[in-house]
């Protein structure tokens, strides 16, 4: 072992892996301060293969935006407007129902729906519009709403987040997405988004969701003002809730995208500190089934390498997301399967496609989309 690790900080991490024992606090600041990411990757990869095998997931899924207008305004969202500000919108139940219809085309097993918090929509707005896709696509899994969402129709509807998240499970809503968590260190938040719920906020919606039944995702967003122990902590904060849970399903490290937002003379991120992240994600979170590399923000290509360093998921389709190309994303706003399927099998990976709860999906013929 001393001779694989040249850093003999690393090799003592890999013997406590080894033994079965959970990573501590000073363990995440050493590998988040170490420049040695092929053994970094090597050792989450060896954590990837013993949970999920050589699989590697991708889910055919399609994203609505329902509208960008959002009281919150955090400043590293190039996404959202003030309601009368220029390029502000808003989907009306016809549109939102179109988009919608189009699972019926593409084969998708799962819609993701986020938007803005609205000054003005009524909680009406959101049950209407998921008991509406759910009676007419009852089979397609509707992941909607983040944390920060559901605390904000908790409070336009007047309701405790429990009754709040009841209602919309009534309605037909299937489980949540990650987004929202950002980075839970208070000093951050109230720089980076201070109007936003904060990090104790997300966690308790979370755990309120759990308790009830639905699974959901879990974000960090890095790559901004963060410190190695910030990083850290978000990380155990997420991986307690779980041990108390289980009702995460995946954690997405999300890399910012400065350009058209208010820390714009930021860089973005390196590939070298995109891997790091998510192999930071799979050594730290032990409890977690998934890591998720979110080729829209991450790149095809990197996504791809990153099937060595820990992920075992690339998300999907994803047809028609706003909110990271808002921020200059230079990708494609889709894949197809069979490019997907492509990237999965160069990467030495068996492609396995999947629902949003991670059900194998077994179709005969692949939809082309
Ligand atoms: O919460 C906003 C982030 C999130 C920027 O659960 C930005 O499967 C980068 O959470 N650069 C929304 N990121 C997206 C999200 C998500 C995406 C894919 C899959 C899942 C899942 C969840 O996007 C926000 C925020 O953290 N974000 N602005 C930006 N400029
Ligand atoms: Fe609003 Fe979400 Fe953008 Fe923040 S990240 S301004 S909450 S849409």
């Amino acid at each position: 072992m001393e001779k694989l690790f040249a850093d003999s900080e690393l090799a003592d991490i890999f013997a406590k892996l080894q033994n079965g024992e959970r990573l501590n606090f000073d363990d995440g600041i050493k590998l988040y301060n170490s420049y040695d990411i092929n053994h970094i990757g090597f050792m989450a990869n060896t954590v990837r293969e013993q949970k999920n095998n050589n699989n590697a997931y991708y889910i055919i899924n399609r994203h609505i935006n329902y509208s960008n207008i959002c009281k919150n305004r955090c400043k590293f969202c190039a996404f959202s407007r003030d309601k009368d500000e220029d390029g502000s919108y808003v989907m009306d139940m016809e549109e939102i129902m179109q988009r919608a219809s189009l699972v019926l085309k593409d084969g998708s097993t799962e819609l993701h729906i986020v938007g803005g918090l609205h000054p003005d929509f009524k909680f009406d707005y959101y049950i209407k519009m998921i008991g509406e896709i759910h009676s007419r696509f009852p089979h397609v899994h509707i992941q909607a709403f983040t944390a920060v969402e559901i605390a904000h129709l908790a409070e336009i509807a007047g309701m405790s987040v429990h009754d709040t998240l009841m209602e919309l499970k009534n309605a037909g809503l299937g489980s949540l997405p990650g987004g929202g968590a950002e980075v839970f260190s208070p000093r951050l938040r109230e720089k980076l988004c201070p109007e936003k719920l904060s990090g104790e906020g997300w966690l308790n919606v979370m755990r309120e969701a759990h308790n009830i039944g639905f699974k959901s995702n879990a974000t960090m967003l890095y790559g901004h003002i963060e410190a190695a122990e910030d990083v850290i902590n978000h990380l155990l904060a997420l991986r307690n809730l779980q041990d108390e849970t289980n009702g995460f399903l995946s954690f997405i490290p999300l890399a910012f995208h400065p350009k058209n937002t208010e820390l714009s003379e930021l860089s973005r991120t390196t590939g070298f500190y995109d891997l790091k992240m998510l192999a930071l994600g799979r050594l730290m979170l032990d409890n977690f089934p998934h890591i998720k590399a979110f080729w829209i923000m991450l790149g095809i290509k990197l996504a791809q390498v990153s099937l060595s360093f820990g992920v075992d998921d690339i998300d999907g389709t994803v047809s028609e997301e706003k909110i990271t190309h808002s921020a200059g994303a230079d990708t494609p706003e889709s894949l197809s399967v069979a490019e997907l399927v492509n990237l999965i099998k160069e990467a030495g990976r068996v492609p396995v496609e999947r629902d949003t709860l991670y059900e194998t999906q077994n179709r005969n013929s692949t939809v082309a989309v």
